[in-house]
């Protein structure tokens, strides 16, 4: 049986790759952080399968004993501090997690592998913010990388640090560049969840409006069930390599309001919509447009859910969760 170790188990992608491996039938097991975690019970919940051991990826010696307690042959390293617009108000701890979180996990594995580099595959979570202000589109594996955030920097880091631990150690380090990726599990504070959730409550009478911030910043989202199964197939091929993970289609998110509205029957939401300079970001990422074409054609992946179903699945998720929240 094939043992995979997950850290950011509590996360969507954690929950969706759980939920992917167990259905292979791997022995599962998640890290998770903090005393108490409130998302522990959910974790057991949704994926009543998985072993969770505790960690946290700024501490080394917790991540060498999960190592050692859970012998995994795969490691996804998924924990990260995530939310962009976060990583501005903390910079240092975001550094200190998504930047040297990485290294710490690579360090760990490699020492839990003694003299056989190749015992353990590592994935590595790296982000289309790395491309940051996009000096070419559509953006591939080589397009120059060019950070706009504290979290896009952490994430270069992580980045290099697993292509380093590859080319020095000759480690089965893969790293998968993946573009933005939703779901009825995608935490509040991102944009697609944010609007599903208000037009939710706003088709149910529940709420007034909703507050925004840049409606022309354009993104390449696709549905996290299919991006974990890309994540999968880079640690089943021979040689690590890195992959630009996307759809190769792009929408604003005015676009994005379009059809979450739409879904509810509203067509005009000029009036129910206003902006907020609290939400704009210090330095923007315009424009991703992932090419995933070294994907598509090495690993055999690509995407099966479209924008259209994925922010019409989001809705009518929250129109469910909020009526049955309102006792409706
Ligand atoms: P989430 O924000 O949903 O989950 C993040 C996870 O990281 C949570 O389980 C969280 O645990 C954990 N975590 C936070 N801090 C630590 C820490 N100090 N030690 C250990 N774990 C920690 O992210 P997603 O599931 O959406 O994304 C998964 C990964 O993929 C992240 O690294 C993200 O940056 C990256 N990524 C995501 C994309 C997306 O569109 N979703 C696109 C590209 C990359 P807790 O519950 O305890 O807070
Ligand atoms: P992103 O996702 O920053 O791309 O990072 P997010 O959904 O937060 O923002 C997407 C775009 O929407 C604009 N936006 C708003 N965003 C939020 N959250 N709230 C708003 O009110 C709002 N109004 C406009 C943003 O400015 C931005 O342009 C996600 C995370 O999952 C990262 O961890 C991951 O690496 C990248 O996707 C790829």
């Amino acid at each position: 049986m094939t043992r995979a170790l997950i850290t950011g188990i509590t996360g969507q992608d954690g929950l969706y790759l759980s939920e992917l491996l167990l259905s292979k039938g791997y022995e599962v097991s998640g890290l998770i952080r903090g005393q108490n975690n409130p998302k522990f019970d959910l974790v057991r919940e949704l994926v009543p399968g998985v072993k969770l051991v505790t960690g946290d990826l700024t501490d080394f010696s917790s991540l060498i004993r999960a190592l050692e307690t859970t012998q995994p042959d795969e490691v996804y390293n998924l924990g990260a501090i995530s939310f962009v617009a976060y990583s501005w108000e903390n910079a240092m701890l975001t550094t200190d997690v998504t930047g040297k979180g990485v290294l710490n996990m690579l360090e760990a594995v490699r020492l839990y592998s003694g003299d056989d580099p190749r015992r353990v595959r590592f994935y590595q979570a790296s982000s289309s913010e790395m491309f940051g202000k996009a000096q070419e589109v559509p953006q591939r594996e080589t397009t120059l990388l060019w950070p706009r955030s504290p979290y896009g920097v952490a994430k270069v880091f992580g980045h290099y640090m697993t292509i380093n631990y590859r080319e020095s150690y000759g480690m089965h380090a893969s790293s998968g560049i993946l573009f933005n990726h939703e779901s009825p599990r995608r935490g509040h504070e991102f944009v697609t969840r944010k609007v599903s959730e208000a037009v939710a409550r706003i088709s149910l009478g529940l709420q007034d409006g909703i507050t925004m911030g840049d409606l022309d910043a354009k993104r390449d989202w696709g549905f996290a069930g299919d991006y974990v199964e890309a994540m999968w197939l880079m640690l089943q091929q021979d040689q690590a390599d890195d992959y630009v993970i996307s759809t190769g289609t792009t929408h604003s998110i005015r676009e994005l309001l379009d059809v979450a509205f739409a879904r509810v029957g509203i067509q005009d939401w000029s009036a129910l919509v206003t902006q907020n300079p609290r939400y704009m970001r210090p330095a923007e990422v315009q424009l991703l447009l992932g090419d995933s074409a070294k994907a598509r054609r090495v690993l055999g992946w690509q995407p099966r859910v479209g924008f259209q179903e994925l922010v019409e699945a989001m809705v009518d998720n929250d129109v469910v969760l909020q009526r049955a929240q309102a006792g409706r």
